[in-house]
């Protein structure tokens, strides 16, 4: 026992300075944003930088060569502001991009647009991407999206604060197998 509270303590302090060196460039990064209501006690989920909170959020299961795949969510925005979502950035083990999509009818077809100019959230109010409407795109997958495993996303916001999530894959409820 002693033997191992000996040889562990140099790690614990290295790992502490480490962390103590790391939390003190975040700080740093964090005030370029105006970031003064600042607070330890927030609500899980809730990121006080952004003051936007992501809901219910997942990532459409897909088969393991789909080069595709979409992620759902309600974002709230809990701050006075009125922010945008201006773009999502995934890592490249998972996709080669991330692109805010919204879905709409033409000539009777379904057809994908991408949002460039962002998505509005007004202060205090929510905004859903869900089937059917926006959605954020995950294009050139690496693995396809696996039921069961998680995906983390880094949402920018028009002030450049950014939210990242995670969130869980999943299979779609009561989803319907067509092929087309
Ligand atoms: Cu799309």
């Amino acid at each position: 026992m002693s033997f191992f509270s000996k040889s562990l303590k140099p790690l614990f302090i290295a790992t502490s300075l480490f962390s103590l060196s790391l939390s003190a460039l975040v700080t740093a990064h964090a005030s370029e944003h105006e970031n003064k209501h600042q607070s330890k006690e927030h609500p899980k989920g809730a990121n006080t930088q952004t003051g936007v909170m992501v809901m219910g959020g997942y990532a459409r299961a897909t088969f393991a060569l789909a080069k595709t795949g979409a992620v759902y969510f309600t974002l709230h925005n809990n701050s006075d502001r009125d922010t945008k979502l201006t773009s999502v950035s995934v890592s490249s083990n998972l996709a080669s991009e991330a692109q805010i999509h919204t879905t709409v009818m033409e000539a009777d077809m379904m057809k994908m647009r991408e949002l460039t100019e962002g998505v509005e959230i007004k202060a205090g109010e929510m905004v859903s991407f869900e089937p059917g409407g926006r959605h954020i795109m995950l294009m050139g997958l690496s693995n396809g999206l696996e039921a069961g495993s998680e995906i983390t996303l880094t949402l920018v916001f028009s002030d450049s604060s950014e939210l990242k999530t995670t969130l869980p894959v999943k299979k779609e409820a009561g989803e319907v197998h067509h092929h087309h």
